[in-house]
C-alpha cells in the first residue's frame, strides 16, 4: 500500500514535470509603439519573465543593446540602469525620440542557465517603435543571429488583427518554425482556463511565415524557438545546448469612441 502511494506520487511528479511548459520570454516593453509631440520621451524595459503568469526571472545586464533608425545603430547598452520587473532583477531605460523615423530596438541577453531545461537560452527581443508619422523600414531584418520580421506593419494595430511574420534563423526563414505566443498578462488581470492557455503555440509554413490572429488590446510577444549548432558551458563547467530565440513584441489597440 505504502509502496503504492510512493509510485503514484512519483508518476504525478513526472506528469507534472512533463506538462505544457511554462515559457520564458525576453521581454523589451516600449512605453509606447507610437512617439507622437504629446509623448517624446520613450521608457523601455528590457526583463526575463513569464509574461502571462507574471513569474520573473533574474536578468543580467545584456551582452548588446541597441537600436537602429534609417540603418544607423545607436548603442543604448551604457543607458540602462537597474530596475525590478515581476519581482526580479530587470532593466530600464528612457530613450528620448528626437527625429521622424521608425525605431527597431533590440536586446542581446547574456545566455541564462536553465537547470530544468538543461539548456541555456539566449532570446534576441526585438520591439519597433513608429515616431512622428513615419513608417517605412519596419520590415527590414536587424541581422541578428535569429529574429522574426514582421509582414504586419508592427504598430498602428488593432486587437483582432492577425500578426504575420517570418523566422529567420542566420539570415535564412525557418521551415515550420515553432512559434509559442504569449499574452502580457499585466497586473494579472486575467486567468487561463488550462495551462494549456498560457503560452499557445503555431507552426510556421515552408517559407518560414506564421499568422496569429491577436484578440485582445495590449503586448502580444512571439518566440521563435530553435537550438543552436552550437553548446555553451554551464555553471558547472559541462558543454550544454543552447536555445536560441527570436522574439518580437507588438501593441494591439482597442477602437476609441468618439
Ligand atoms: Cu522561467
Amino acid at each position: 500500500m505504502r509502496k503504492r502511494l510512493y509510485m503514484s506520487l512519483i508518476i504525478g511528479i513526472v506528469l507534472l514535470a512533463a506538462g505544457p511548459a511554462a515559457a520564458h520570454f525576453g521581454m523589451l516593453i516600449p512605453s509606447s509603439d507610437i512617439v507622437t509631440q504629446q509623448n517624446k520621451n520613450l521608457e523601455l524595459t528590457l526583463s526575463f519573465s513569464h509574461p502571462f503568469e507574471g513569474h520573473g526571472m533574474k536578468m543580467e545586464k545584456p551582452a548588446a543593446f541597441y537600436v537602429v533608425r534609417d540603418k544607423q545603430k545607436t548603442d543604448l547598452l551604457k543607458t540602462l540602469k537597474k530596475t525590478v520587473i515581476m519581482g526580479h532583477q530587470a532593466w530600464h531605460t528612457t530613450y528620448k525620440v528626437k527625429r521622424p523615423g521608425v525605431y527597431q530596438f533590440a536586446v542581446i541577453p547574456k545566455p541564462y542557465w536553465e537547470p530544468a531545461e538543461d539548456i541555456s537560452i539566449i532570446h534576441y527581443t526585438k520591439t519597433i517603435v513608429a515616431a512622428y508619422g513615419a513608417d517605412t523600414g519596419w520590415d527590414r531584418p536587424l541581422g541578428l543571429p535569429t529574429e522574426i520580421v514582421p509582414l504586419l506593419r508592427p504598430f498602428g494595430n488593432y486587437a483582432g488583427n492577425s500578426f504575420v511574420g517570418q523566422v529567420l534563423l542566420n539570415g535564412k526563414p525557418v521551415p515550420f518554425a515553432e512559434v509559442e505566443v504569449e499574452f502580457y498578462n499585466r497586473g494579472q488581470k486575467l486567468k487561463a482556463p488550462s495551462d494549456y492557455h498560457v503560452t499557445q503555440l503555431i507552426k510556421a509554413d515552408p517559407n518560414g511565415i506564421f499568422t496569429f490572429t491577436c484578440p485582445r488590446p495590449g503586448w502580444w510577444g512571439f518566440a521563435a524557438l530553435n537550438e543552436a549548432d552550437y553548446k555553451l558551458k554551464n555553471p558547472e563547467g559541462r558543454e550544454k545546448g543552447v536555445e536560441l530565440g527570436a522574439v518580437l513584441w507588438i501593441y494591439l489597440d482597442k477602437y476609441q469612441e468618439r
